[in-house]
């Protein structure tokens, strides 16, 4: 209790503790801990944590030792504390639970899971079993940062996907196995980004370190501008907070750990073709319309570094093989097209390559000693937050649907946990009036009216539909939806500027979306004649990758399930996949956008208080009762205030804390549950903590007496 109470000239360290719950107060309290250093707060028990930029002294060993197997209320807010709860949760308790972090790009979310495994890694056991998991745990972050994040205008080193990763503990709390499970990656980076921004992290890491004769073996120079993937957005190859070739090493090595080295060859092979897919160009005879490849030295190469039949894939880069009424017809593209089919192809050999790294990572770390159901697991979840940018587009779309999820989960297993614990106690539940955002995640997700079903309806009219047709028939489907909008349903708004625009209001404010793109995206069409093409490659790990493309040219193939959808469904069977756990939350923060470890810039922190949902958060957390602790804990922290139940041991907890409770006439304020006094206003408890203060001095004064007299 004595860290909940820490209202000295660093604020208080759990937002509950505010005398007002206002936007105000809050940021008071956040921009002074933040300027005295001290970058983490609680609501209850949810950890609030503000990007430091700058590497402060709070998770070294000593900080370990301190916050291991305490409670989160006894020493000052750490996420040490909440990795603790969580592994305490599942070893005392057998719970499953989870970590879910949010906040926005560079707020700190990657980090804060890295900190959360290492101290998990510190706390346990170190049999050669546990100690190659835990291995494997830690060196997969090097692989997956390597190959799924990127230097963006926001952030050095942006996850470019989204991660949830659950580490399976055996009967004596050791890690055992585990299993990861990544979301929506950002492929579109692959052959287009913005300006200012990199392409994925690897692929300037093997032309820095790869060897000479590696890079020769791939037909690769080592100047990234070389490559036109690399060239697309200004001359920004070089991050000063990176070091890519001592990343390639460390990439290398984390292979190496974890007995994937048999996989170094294809990795760098398939890379190496991308960059050089990306160089193809494409010219129309004059007379055909037709095209071919300009320069078809990089095709043999091509063919070498996918292993592949060179003829064919010329074939499938130049035209198509379509099947109607039984014949079989080659078909030529335009130049333009080519173009098209080539990034699309890029970009699915990446994924799919993404892909690939994960399930073998999977299999490194599946369980192999112990059964699932003798396991309990802890997961974790590093995940996109809401993003509104200047133009937003079908990815802001998904990763803002994803949000509405992920908020709505919290709000439901908050208020589930707080009327859970009343049941228990006996205490009778106060309704908390907060806004429920299912209505938004049906406007996305609902069947037939949802967006997502329009846009799959508008996916099935092949070619007939326009990105303005589907915008329209939102219009005409969501003309009285709360919380849609469109440039046809507000001609006056301001803030639809645009022909294609519609905005959605979201939970966490406001976002205009532009609809151009969205049908290709969702259709997210690779032509069969790449996915054949690959499936028959001699290197039995690129055919793995392809398994559909084993169907014949005449085959009836089976529509794909569109982008959208895909990611539909993932998103709610990770948000199944959650309920059934015990959640702890990490909020983080961003506090501004200089990466300043010393400005918290108030528009922008606000506006991330503000849909984060930190506040409802507070309300939530007050609405009922602020503080609950349980009687033993409460009578051996206050017992001195009264001194007729103390030192009488003889005394029923709960009636030595009616006793505490009443010498104070503090009563009104206070409700007994089974096995916890429940407090409604922080006042009560400030109360508490100044009769104990006062009476502090008189009984070390009494104790010296005692001793004296012992002695
Ligand atoms: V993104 O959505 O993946 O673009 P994240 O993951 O939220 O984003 P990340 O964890 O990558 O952000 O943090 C961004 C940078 O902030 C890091 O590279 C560090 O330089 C810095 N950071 C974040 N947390 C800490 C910390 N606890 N201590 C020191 C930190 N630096
Ligand atoms: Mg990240």
């Amino acid at each position: 209790m004595t860290q909940m109470l820490e209202v000295d000239d660093c604020g208080v360290s759990d937002f509950i503790m505010m005398d007002n719950i206002d936007m105000q107060s809050f940021m008071n309290n956040l921009r002074l801990r933040y300027s005295k250093g001290k970058i983490y707060t609680y609501i209850g028990e949810v950890v609030v944590s503000v990007n430091p930029y700058r590497n402060i002294t709070i998770y070294e060993k000593e900080y370990v030792d301190k916050y291991r197997g305490r409670e989160m209320y006894e020493l000052p807010p750490h996420i040490f504390a909440l990795a603790d709860s969580s592994y305490k949760a599942m070893k005392r308790r057998a719970r499953d639970t989870c970590i879910v972090i949010s906040g926005e790009s560079g707020a700190g979310k990657t980090e804060a899971s890295k900190i959360i495994m290492r101290y998990i890694a510190c706390v346990t056991g170190e049999q050669q079993e546990v100690e190659r998991v835990k291995n494997i745990l830690l060196q997969s972050n090097c692989i997956l940062e390597a190959f799924g994040n990127s230097k963006t205008n926001r952030n050095d080193n942006s996850s470019r996907f989204g991660k949830y990763m659950d580490i399976n503990f055996n009967f004596n709390g050791d890690p055992v196995g585990g299993h990861l499970n990544n979301y929506l990656l950002e492929k579109s980076r692959v052959v287009h980004q913005q300006y200012g921004e990199r392409n994925f992290h690897v692929f300037y890491q093997l032309l820095c370190g790869g060897s000479d004769a590696r890079l020769k073996e791939f037909g690769l120079v080592r100047d990234p501008y070389t490559y036109s993937y690399l060239d697309q957005s200004g001359q920004f190859a070089k991050v000063d907070s990176i070091n890519d070739k001592s990343d390639f090493r460390g990439v290398e090595n984390a292979l190496r750990t974890m007995g994937l080295t048999d996989m170094n060859e294809t990795l760098w092979s398939v890379l190496a073709a991308v960059l050089h897919l990306g160089n193809v160009k494409f010219e129309e005879s004059s007379q055909t319309d037709q095209c071919m490849i300009t320069d078809p030295s990089t095709l043999s190469l091509l063919s070498k570094l996918l292993e592949v039949d060179e003829g064919e894939l010329e074939k499938a880069l130049c035209g198509r093989v379509v099947a109607a009424r039984g014949e079989v017809l080659e078909k030529k593209h335009s130049a333009e097209e080519a173009k098209y089919g080539r990034d699309a192809f890029a970009k699915a050999i990446y994924d799919r390559l993404f892909s690939w790294i994960v399930s073998s990572i999977n299999q490194c770390i599946d369980l192999k000693t112990v059964s699932k159901k003798n396991t309990t697991t802890i997961g974790v979840l590093d995940i996109y937050g809401f993003e509104i940018f200047d133009q937003n587009s079908f990815e802001q779309f998904c990763i803002n649907y994803c949000n509405e999820k992920l908020q709505q989960l919290f709000i439901e297993l908050v208020l589930q946990q707080e009327q859970r614990e009343y049941n228990e106690e006996g205490v009778p539940w106060v309704h908390v009036d907060y806004f429920d955002n299912k209505i938004i995640c049906d406007l996305v997700e609902q069947q037939h009216i949802g967006i997502l079903s329009l846009l799959d309806e508008a996916c099935l009219n092949v070619g007939k539909i326009t990105d303005a047709m589907f915008l329209d028939s939102m219009s005409d489907k969501l003309a009285n939806h709360k919380h849609f909008t469109s440039r046809k349903l507000s001609p006056s708004d301001k803030s639809l500027q645009f022909h294609r625009d519609f905005r959605i209001r979201h939970y966490a404010g406001d976002v205009t979306y532009s609809v151009d793109g969205f049908i290709d995206k969702n259709k997210d069409t690779l032509f069969q004649d790449f996915k054949r093409l690959l499936f028959n490659s001699k290197n039995k790990s690129i055919s793995s990758m392809w398994p559909e493309g084993s169907s014949s040219v005449t085959s009836v193939t089976k529509r794909p399930i569109t982008a959208g959808t895909n990611f539909k469904n993932a998103i709610i069977s990770l948000v199944d996949h959650l309920v059934s756990k015990e959640p702890y939350y990490v909020r983080c923060i961003k506090p501004n956008d200089d990466k300043s470890p010393v400005h918290l810039d108030e528009e922008r922190v606000k506006h991330q208080v503000m849909y984060l949902g930190l506040l409802e958060n507070v309300r939530v957390r007050r609405a009922g009762f602020a503080f609950r602790m349980p009687y033993q804990r409460f009578v051996g922290r206050y017992k001195m205030i009264t001194l007729e139940t103390w030192p009488n041991p003889s005394c029923q907890l709960p009636q030595a804390t009616k006793l505490i409770i009443n010498e104070l006439s503090l009563d009104d304020d206070v409700l007994y549950g089974k096995t916890k006094i429940f407090i409604r206003q922080p006042k009560t408890v400030f109360a508490l903590e100044n009769a104990r203060n006062q009476i502090l001095p008189s009984i070390s004064v009494l104790i010296q007496k005692m001793w004296r007299g012992l002695s």
